[in-house]
């Protein structure tokens, strides 16, 4: 855990030159959020890849502190769904973030429990603010390149996954024509 003022290296398109945390998440951790459920079982019998990885350094998580990081988010599709991030509200949910853009490109939906909904583009040396209240989930666009981005929010914000996992995102990302197109979730749940 740092306590003291501390630098570290972050090359565009390169990792991160130290971390304290580096968490690996495969196929297997996104049951039930890809739409093509048929494509996901498919793909999952074959070979439980990695998807994307985060490199975290680890600052106290309490409130004043800011916990940042690199997340490495690999190429690819489910079905014509891209390569995704699981996606959260932040437990304390009046807590935002910032995303910046290092190499790759994505876009990041976002949506409100009161059902307010935005997609964004993410593109190397992009500033990208994610409100308090938003749930948040990146996808990678790009056909052979990582979205690499670095992430900062606050120290006691913590991660509801529970809420995403049960309903999905209003808005999902999907290869249409060739070309990546937002559309409506078929597979929303309008759960309390
Ligand atoms: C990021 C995300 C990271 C991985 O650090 O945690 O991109 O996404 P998931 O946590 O949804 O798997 C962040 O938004 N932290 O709050
Ligand atoms: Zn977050």
């Amino acid at each position: 855990m740092r306590t003291q003022p501390f630098t570290f290296e972050l090359p565009f398109g390169g990792m991160p030159s130290e971390w304290d945390n580096h968490i690996q998440r495969s196929l297997s951790s996104m049951n039930g959020q890809y739409y093509d459920q048929a494509a996901y079982a498919e793909m999952l019998s074959e070979n439980d890849q990695l998807l994307y990885e985060v490199y975290e350094v680890l600052v106290p998580a309490v409130e004043g502190e800011l916990l940042h990081g690199v997340s490495i988010l690999h190429p690819g599709k489910v079905g014509s769904e891209y390569f995704m991030t699981k996606g959260h509200f932040h437990s304390v949910l009046e807590t935002g973030e910032v995303y910046y853009g290092m190499h790759g490109t994505g876009m990041m939906v976002m949506e409100t429990p009161e059902g307010e909904s935005s997609v964004m583009e993410l593109v190397p040396g992009r500033v990208l603010y994610v409100p308090p209240r938003w749930a948040h989930r990146s996808v990678n666009t790009g056909a052979t390149e990582d979205l690499i981005t670095f992430f900062v929010y606050p120290g006691n914000a913590g991660h509801d996954y529970g809420t995403i996992e049960q309903k999905g995102f209003r808005k999902i990302v999907v290869e249409q024509d060739g070309k990546p197109t937002v559309i409506d979730n078929p597979r929303w749940q309008n759960t309390p």
